[in-house]
């Protein structure tokens, strides 16, 4: 399927989705973020496809909401059409890893976006910011609230009250990235990080993140009494009895995804 935002294709397992609107910076409009939702449920769909990456170019992963198609709407504009919001929640509802593979610029809902990834990796040339204050608004899609959780109170509130964009090293540090790598080695580092999700069992994979974010939803008691019994339930599959077998044979685990 040919889409008019974004490429899209497939290495082995993994799903690659690129943003591609060069000449705004990969801002994301209605359409674009339509186009991400639509290959975001064919990948999941794909019994084939164990993690799905998102990035965009060397200059820009997004610069933000497209202001172009935002300049002219209204607050009863936004408020009845739900400006943009039914897709956006796609990225953080997809059960399936997604990596963001970020380079340049990831500004307003373009660091959101990241931000709804499972993890980012980034190149030695990001630059994260919620610079929304700058245009009269607020960040929209959890910019207040997911970069609080993982930057911290401080960090977040300099990055949202004056608009201050933050460099990969200091994201690094700051834990809002995972690692930072040249930026010729990022999709070459994104994709073995992509290639071994897929070689473990896919419903472990999806239960594990189904974990990790639980902890940003509940309180730690409830998280904990969560992850036990997900963890109970990992010894009804298949994949848990090939898992331990493999190791005790010594021998490389060859999961069946059940
Ligand atoms: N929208 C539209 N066009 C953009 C754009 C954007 N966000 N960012 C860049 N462009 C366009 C520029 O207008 C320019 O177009 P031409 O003039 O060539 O036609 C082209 O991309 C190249 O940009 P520059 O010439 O500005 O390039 P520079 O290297 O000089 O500067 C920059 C790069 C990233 C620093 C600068 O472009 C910039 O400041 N861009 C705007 C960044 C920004 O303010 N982003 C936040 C937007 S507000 C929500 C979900 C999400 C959101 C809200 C609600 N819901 C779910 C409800 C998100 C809101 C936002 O993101």
């Amino acid at each position: 399927m040919a889409y008019d935002n974004i490429l899209v294709e497939t290495k082995g397992g993994v799903g690659i989705i690129t943003l591609d609107r060069p000449e705004a910076l990969n801002a994301l409009n209605s359409a674009l973020i339509a186009d991400v939702g639509q290959a975001l449920d064919g990948f999941e769909a794909d019994e084939n496809i164990g993690c799905i990456i998102l990035t965009g170019s060397a200059k820009a992963f997004a610069a933000g909401a497209d202001i172009t198609e935002m300049a002219p709407k209204s607050y009863m504009d936004v408020y009845r059409e739900d400006f943009i919001t039914a897709n956006w929640e796609r990225v953080s509802q997809c059960r399936k890893p997604i990596i963001a593979a970020v380079a340049g610029f990831a500004l307003g809902g373009g660091c959101e976006m990241a931000m709804m990834c499972d993890f980012i990796i980034a190149a030695d040339n990001a630059k994260f910011g919620q610079p929304e204050i700058n245009l009269g608004i607020i960040p929209g899609a959890g910019g207040t609230q997911r970069l609080t959780r993982f930057v911290g109170k401080s960090k977040a509130m300099e990055m949202v009250l004056t608009g201050h964009m933050m460099t990969a090293e200091d994201a690094e540090r700051a834990g809002l990235v995972s690692r930072v790598v040249a930026l010729d080695d990022l999709m070459e580092e994104t994709l073995a990080a992509a290639e071994k999700i897929c070689k473990l069992s896919q419903p472990m994979v999806m239960i594990a993140k189904e974990c990790v974010n639980r902890a940003y939803e509940t309180t730690l008691a409830e998280g904990v009494r969560f992850e036990r019994r997900m963890f109970h339930s990992t010894f009804s599959t298949e994949d848990k009895a090939e898992g331990m077998a493999a190791f005790l044979e010594k021998r490389t685990a060859q999961f069946k995804h059940r």
